[in-house]
């Protein structure tokens, strides 16, 4: 290996390399030898993916050495306080890559530093899950553009310091990829590729453990394929499920996560992780042999591409997840990046209830993210929002765990006496009465309602919802994302039904097309996209000025002496204690001010708070005792800091 590496890289890379091969030896056999040590020789199979690694090395090309040599020495790159993420199809935001170049101030304007494009990668033609069905992992959309293009705009991005991510569907291809048709076509060594059984004997027993993710739009876990047999399609039937017992699959894997990076990607969302692996008699989520694929995948990668992280998008529950961040018994490198869904549950769930007690609970049991990963924190995403209340968490926060779910399924889709949300059930099933919510944040929080009835106190009270909310998605401790249009405070499209391709799947709703027109008024702070606009850009500056609320320091949820306040406080071994209250009932609140010295806060500064006035405080007289907006000081009266209806204030010691 020695001789190879110096002869394809030269002395000095070639030492670089070496020395990570070293580093990342025990992180590369362990996995391996656990996962394929029965079905081949694993030395064999090692040498043959180091090689890989070591020609994806010697085509990087020499810009994306220079990020690598960076984040070397900066491994916390992805946990600073600048890090914040926007959210975007390329074509519903830009119509193409092309397009999405000419937006970058935009993204500059908004404080991004880290972009996730939606699936880009070619989709079959036709219905694709949102490009979540991949026909080729070497080309991109060519309604997009090309890989050219896509290599121009992550050189873009590095020049404006922002980070690219890009999805990685590796769960599943779509039935059009060339494996599968030449499985179709009987040739060798393509059936081993995915999950395919000759009758229902197998599918029938797994299905006795399986859960379904989609059982109204795609019921069953396996498809009847005629000259194959029963194909595993945990999503949808034209999404097949990849055989990872099967090394050749995780080599091709791994040469498509090594050839993204080489084109400039520093962020792979490795879509539907848990799924990797499946063993009877379990739900086939979270097995053992999923995280050891990621742990290979990611010292593989490492490897060749030192400055590409890992983000796993694996909505399960919060113990389940933190394993994904390489909290097993020990800690064991595995992604770099995870999506705190909890999180994003808990605060809907807190603003439907106007209660925080069971969100506090919750999010004070929790494992934290080990010191050299992080959280993405998220208010909204393209998917559903899945109601994820344990029942054992409801009780302990005195709520019946199902009651409190079909409640929240209601509240969003409207139809709960007062509600003020606007979304709709997704995969609603009527039978056990749970379903998912669909959505715009903007919709979520009322914005949609109050416009429709004319209510301009019900419409600042709304936007004061949504800042609120996102406030805690900047502070919570991890990368924030701006889910595309919340920054405008786009509401539902309402022609999602419109195209066909699209029509049974509500989740459409909360996909819309960028509206620039909207976006032109952005400066305006007396229209809504203003207010918003504005009120999110302030949190992303906020958000910068403080270390505390970079990754790697801890979060913990204090009592706040009120139902309808969270508190919660940020800590960093660097720097001045960070407090966080926020208001979640509709009425003007107050905080035990004893939550300052429980925080640790002793001379506490107010570094931020509620931008959007309320109606319920004319915004020139402040009652004393309030948190005033943007003043730096803090009154307390009697003993107690008054937070405004919706309202919240961030505090720092010095
Ligand atoms: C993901 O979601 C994507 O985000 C979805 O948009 C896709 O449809 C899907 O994969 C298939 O590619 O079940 O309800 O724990 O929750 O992978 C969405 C992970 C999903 C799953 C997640 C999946």
């Amino acid at each position: 290996m020695e001789d190879e590496a110096r002869s394809r890289l030269g002395a000095a890379e070639a030492d670089a390399f070496l020395t990570r091969l070293e580093t990342l030896t025990f992180d590369i056999t362990g996995p391996l030898g656990r996962l394929y040590g029965d079905v081949t020789d694993v030395g064999k199979l090692t040498t043959e993916l180091v090689l890989d690694a070591l020609e994806a090395a010697a085509a990087r090309p020499p810009e994306l050495r220079r990020l690598d040599r960076r984040r070397e020495i900066d491994p916390a790159w992805f946990q600073r306080s600048r890090m914040i993420g926007y959210v975007c199809y390329a074509d519903r935001f830009a119509g193409s890559l092309r397009g999405v170049r000419e937006h970058l101030d935009y993204l500059v304007e908004l404080g991004v530093s880290y972009l996730h494009l939606m699936p880009l990668l070619r989709p079959r033609e036709g219905e694709s899950d949102g490009g979540y069905a991949v026909a080729d992992y070497g080309q991109t959309d060519p309604r997009v553009g090309t890989m050219e293009d896509l290599g121009d705009l992550a050189a873009d991005l590095h020049q404006r310091g922002i980070a690219l991510c890009v999805d990685l569907v590796l769960n599943h291809t779509a039935r059009e990829h060339e494996w599968a048709r030449k499985a179709v076509a009987g040739e060798p060594g393509y059936r081993e590729m995915y999950l395919v059984y000759p009758d229902r004997t197998e599918p029938d027993a797994y299905e006795r453990t399986l859960p379904e993710v989609f059982p109204d739009i795609a019921p069953g876990s396996f498809t009847e394929v005629p000259g194959l047999g029963w194909v595993w399609t945990s999503f949808h039937e034209y999404q097949w499920d990849l055989n990872y017992a099967n090394p050749a699959v995780f080599r091709a894997m791994l040469r498509t996560m090594l050839d993204l990076a080489n084109r400039g990607i520093d962020v792979l969302r490795l879509d539907a992780a848990p799924f990797l692996w499946k063993r009877m008699g379990t739900d086939c989520q979270n097995q053992p042999e999923a995280h050891l694929l990621v742990q290979a995948f990611r010292a593989l990668t490492r490897l060749a591409a030192p400055g590409l992280a890992l983000k796993a998008e694996a909505i399960v529950s919060p113990d389940l997840l933190a394993q994904y961040l390489g909290a097993h018994d020990r800690f064991r490198p595995e992604c770099d990046l995870a999506y705190d869904n909890q999180l994003m549950v808990m605060l809907w769930s807190s603003l439907a209830a106007r209660d925080v007690r069971l969100a506090a609970h919750a999010l004070s049991r929790r494992r934290p993210a080990p010191a050299p990963t992080s959280w993405v924190t998220y208010v909204r995403c393209h998917d559903d929002i899945g109601w994820a209340v344990s029942d054992q968490d409801a009780a302990a926060a005195g709520v019946d765990g199902p009651a409190h779910r079909r409640f929240l399924a209601g509240f969003y889709a409207g139809d709960f006496p007062g509600s003020f949300g606007r979304g709709a059930r997704f995969q609603d099933n009527p039978a056990t009465g749970d379903a998912r919510t669909s959505g715009m944040a903007a919709s979520l929080c009322g914005i949609e309602a109050a416009l429709a009835a004319g209510d301009p106190g019900g419409l600042s009270a709304a936007i004061r919802r949504l800042e609120s909310m996102y406030a805690i998605a900047f502070s919570f401790g991890g990368i924030p994302l701006i889910y595309m249009g919340d920054e405008l405070a786009l509401r539902n499209d309402p022609g999602w039904a419109a195209d066909p391709e699209h029509a049974h799947d509500n989740r459409w709703m909360h996909r819309p097309p960028m509206d620039w027109a909207a976006a032109g008024r952005r400066q305006d702070e007396s229209s809504l996209e203003g207010r918003v606009f504005g009120a999110i850009s302030r949190l992303a500056r906020a958000r910068r000025s403080l270390l505390a609320l970079r990754a790697g320091g801890s979060t913990d949820v204090l009592p706040a002496g009120h139902p309808s306040v969270l508190a919660y406080r940020r800590a960093h071994p660097r720097s001045a204690p960070f407090l966080s209250l926020t208001n979640f009932s509709d009425v003007t609140q107050s905080a035990d001010a004893e939550v300052l010295a429980r925080a640790g806060l002793h001379q506490p500064v107010l570094v931020h708070s509620s931008t959007v006035p309320s109606d319920t405080v004319p915004s020139d007289t402040v009652p004393p005792g309030t948190v005033p907006p943007g003043t730096g000081r803090l009154e307390l009266a009697g003993g107690r800091i008054e937070l405004p209806p919706w309202g919240f204030a961030w505090l720092s010691g010095t």
